[in-house]
Order: C-alpha cells, then sequence, then structure tokens
C-alpha cells in the first residue's frame, strides 16, 4: 500500500483542526434548528409543546436538549411534511421500499444534490477513485439511493462511470472485462457473488482491470472483505449512510481502512444508549443519532439511525481529522433476543471468520421450541472441504460451535451446507428468519 498517493476532494475541510471545525458546527446547528422551527410545522409543534425555543443552543452540547426525530415522524408527515422549502425548489426525490410501512420520503434541493455529490466523491476519492477510473455501479437506479448517490459522486470527481445497475451478473463481468472498469461499487454481498461468478465463468483477477471496491448499504467483516479483496484484486472500502439523511456520503474508510471518516461538517453524530437515550461518551458503543447541518430541503434534528456502532479520534495515516466511526455491527431494530440474549448477525460473521473452511455465506434461523427460543445457523462450506468425509464435517460443526458460543453467548445448531447453496443477493442480504411469530 506504501506507494498508493493519499488523495483529497475537499482537503481543507477535511484535515481542518478541529476546534475550528466545531465553530463552523455550532453556526451551522443553529441555523439548521432555526430553519427547522420557522418552516416546518411539525418541529414548531414538537418545540412549542415542549416549551423549547429555537436559540437553545449556545453551544454544542446544547444539541443533547433537542428533541429525537425517528422514522415513525417521517411517515407521520408522509409525503411531503418534513419538507422546509416548496416543492418547486425541489429537484429530487428519493424514498425508502416501505416494505415495512409507509415509505419514507426525502427531497433535495439543487444546492442539497450538488453538497451531496459533492460529500460522495469526499468518500470515493478516501477510497482511492480518482478522474482517471472507470467505475461500473451495480447499485440499482431508482427510488434507492445508492445507484444515483454513487453515480454522481464518481462522475463530480470525473471518472468515467458505467452505470449498470443490478441484475445479469454474467454481463456485468462481461462489461468489467470489456470496459476494463477500475472500480466495483456495490453492495459488500453483490460483490461476493460477482466473485463466484467469476469462478463459474472460469474469469480470473487478472482478466479484469479492477483496483477498488466501493462496498456499502449494509453491514460486513473482515472475512467479506478478505475475500473480496482476494478474489477481485482490490483494495474494498467501505461507505455507510441512509436515506432520510442524503443517503451514501455520511461516511466512508479511506484505503488505510482504519474506520470510516463522518462527513461531521455536515452531519453532527451523537451515540446514545438506545434504552436510556441518554448520550454516551466517545468511544463507547450504542445506536448513532445523526443532525443534518447544512440540508436545505429537508433538515432533520437528532435523527435515530438505530445503527449500532462507536464514534472515536483517532490520527489516522491519511492525515483525515474527521471524527470516525466503526464499521455498524448492524441495527438495533435487527438484533436478536434469543432466550434474552442479545445476538446480531455481524457476530455470527465475526465467528465464522474464525474458522477455516466455511463460506461467509450463512443464514440464521431463530424458532420458538415449547417456551425456549432455539436457533440454527446453516453454514455454506467451501468448495475443497470433502462433504463426504464424516470426520472432517464433525470437527467442522465442532469448531463452529465452539466459536459461535464464545462470541453469542448462547449455543446454536450448526447445519453444513454444500457449496452455492444459500441464496445469493444482489441489493443487501437477509441472512436472518424469525419463524417465531409466524
Ligand atoms: O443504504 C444508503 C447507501 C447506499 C449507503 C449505498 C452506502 C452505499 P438505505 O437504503 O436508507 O440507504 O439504508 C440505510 O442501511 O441505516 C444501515 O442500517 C444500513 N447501512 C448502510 N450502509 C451501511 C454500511 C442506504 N456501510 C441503512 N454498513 C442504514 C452497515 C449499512 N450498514
Amino acid at each position: 500500500m506504501g506507494e498508493i498517493e493519499v488523495k483529497y476532494w475537499h482537503e481543507e475541510e477535511e484535515r481542518m483542526d478541529p476546534a475550528e471545525r466545531k465553530v463552523f458546527q455550532l453556526e451551522r446547528l443553529q441555523t439548521t434548528v432555526n430553519r427547522a422551527y420557522r418552516k416546518v410545522d411539525f418541529y414548531r409543534r414538537t418545540f412549542d409543546k415542549l416549551g423549547l425555543k429555537p436559540d437553545v443552543i449556545s453551544e454544542l452540547a446544547d444539541i443533547s436538549k433537542l428533541p429525537f426525530t425517528n422514522k415513525q415522524d417521517l411517515r407521520d408527515n408522509y409525503p411531503y411534511g418534513m419538507f422546509a422549502v416548496p416543492l418547486r425548489d425541489i429537484v429530487r426525490i428519493h424514498s425508502s421500499s416501505g416494505t415495512t410501512g409507509k415509505p419514507t420520503v426525502v427531497g433535495y434541493t439543487r444546492n442539497d444534490l450538488e453538497n451531496w455529490n459533492n460529500l460522495v466523491a469526499r468518500l470515493m476519492t478516501a477510497g482511492g477513485v480518482s478522474k482517471d477510473d472507470i467505475v461500473h455501479v451495480s447499485f440499482t437506479y431508482g427510488l434507492f439511493t445508492g445507484g444515483f448517490g454513487l453515480h454522481y459522486g464518481a462522475e463530480t470527481i470525473g471518472a468515467s462511470v458505467i452505470p449498470f445497475s443490478s441484475g445479469n451478473t454474467s454481463r456485468q463481468l462481461a462489461i468489467m472485462q470489456d470496459y476494463k472498469s477500475t472500480t466495483l461499487v456495490s453492495t459488500p454481498s453483490y460483490a461476493l457473488h460477482i466473485a463466484e461468478t467469476m469462478e463459474k465463468m472460469g474469469i480470473n483477477r487478472n482478466d479484469l482491470s479492477l483496483k477498488y471496491a466501493l462496498l456499502g448499504s449494509e453491514p460486513w467483516g473482515d472475512k467479506i472483505r478478505e475475500e473480496v479483496q482476494d478474489k477481485l484484486g482490490v483494495i474494498a472500502t467501505d461507505n455507510y449512510g441512509l436515506s432520510e439523511l442524503i443517503g451514501p456520503g455520511i461516511s466512508g474508510e479511506c484505503i488505510y481502512q482504519k474506520g470510516l471518516h463522518i462527513n461531521e461538517d455536515f452531519f453532527y453524530p451523537e451515540i446514545i444508549d438506545p434504552l436510556t437515550l441518554k448520550p454516551l461518551p466517545e468511544g463507547e458503543w450504542g445506536e448513532l443519532v445523526l443532525t443534518t447541518l447544512k440540508r436545505e430541503a429537508m433538515p432533520l434534528l437528532r435523527y435515530r439511525t438505530r445503527d449500532v456502532t462507536r464514534l472515536y479520534r483517532e490520527e489516522c495515516p491519511c492525515g483525515r481529522t474527521l471524527i470516525k466511526m466503526d464499521k455498524p455491527q448492524g441495527r438495533t431494530d435487527d438484533m436478536l433476543i434469543v432466550n434474552g440474549v442479545n445476538v446480531f448477525p455481524s457476530q455470527v460473521e465475526e465467528a465464522l471468520a474464525q474458522v477455516q473452511g466455511v463460506s461467509p455465506h450463512y443464514i440464521i434461523f431463530v424458532r420458538k421450541k415449547g417456551a425456549l427460543d432455539s436457533i440454527e445457523i446453516k453454514v455454506e462450506v467451501n468448495e475443497d472441504i470433502f462433504f463426504d468425509e464424516m470426520k472432517k464435517q464433525r470437527e467442522l460443526v465442532e469448531n463452529l460451535t465452539v466459536q459461535f458460543q464464545k462470541i453469542l453467548l448462547l449455543k446454536p445448531k450448526v447445519t453444513l451446507v454444500t457449496s452455492q447453496t444459500l441464496e445469493r443477493f444482489e441489493g443487501k442480504a437477509k441472512r436472518v428468519v424469525d419463524e417465531r411469530n409466524s
């Protein structure tokens, strides 16, 4: 990695002295709170009910006096009730899929779009991309923010963008090969799927020109990173965001892969205890809460992301001074409670990483057995394990069970399945089947 040159998109902002950045944050927070109160009925009503005045912020710590905003608030104000500008000033609308309720709608003014493009350009630059790159986008283009978000970020840098969108993996590979794509943009699970399809098609990493993979939109750990890097021959960096706040562009890793740099001059991050709702000090794990600092169309105050991570400051070899967040471990609403024990799917992945011979593909089943919950984890073995050797299989199951017990603090039933039998995903992977209420 030594020869890789560190690049910045907004060097001044990304390397600013944190004390100086705080001055900007405070000014922007005050403006945001004022605008939200004046322009969004929902905030005015909430503030008035609490007897809060919009001038409540005289220092950054005062943010804890503000109420939280939840996904339900966006749903209650569906579709345009959270907008702080008239519709004629909105130039783009995205929304969530709405599979679990009313969709949440997000609007962007022209300035919001410009900021969004630049924030994505920042994280893509941090991940190694430059105007010399050919960027293949495998995110869906549509209401989902992934496709358009990364697309315009790459265009802003001046890279050549191939807007493939999702589906037809063998054709995607042919295009990547012929067009000499240097950068893959997708979910981590889709990057894995591409790697497997390459094997099936007899395509070698040297047949492709890939150098970077910018992966995001779902949790992933080191095992997936290693596989993707090894099989595609790339530096794979993580990037995080959610549509309610902007989409991708909230944070991203640099090529040193030492945590995600948060664009904190645009989003003020806090970590709270999801039960007491009290702010937690830097370094502690909890729920990420974000406040927009520059958004025109839809300012959001203390939005509860439900994502579990921690915030920390440390000197990064890349020179960025932005606060970091750890790779999100999962969502508080994805957390399974199995016989009173909290289980995150990411812990399963962590356990898998400790064991040789298994792939990163798994599914967790939770069932009710009488009064108790039971958990089964189906794990796909690697091709090179001889499935007909009973002894080897038994050892592998024992090995996995020990690791799961150590990390999950409960004993699951472990079932091995042959290579390539679990479902693959083009969008976000679904790894939990909770059959307790069905
Ligand atoms: O997934 C935005 C995005 C697109 C981010 C492309 C990065 C790349 P939503 O569909 O609204 O937006 O889903 C947001 O996905 O609250 C997290 O739970 C999860 N998520 C997103 N990025 C990551 C990540 C986009 N890097 C929800 N690691 C968030 C873990 C992630 N989880």
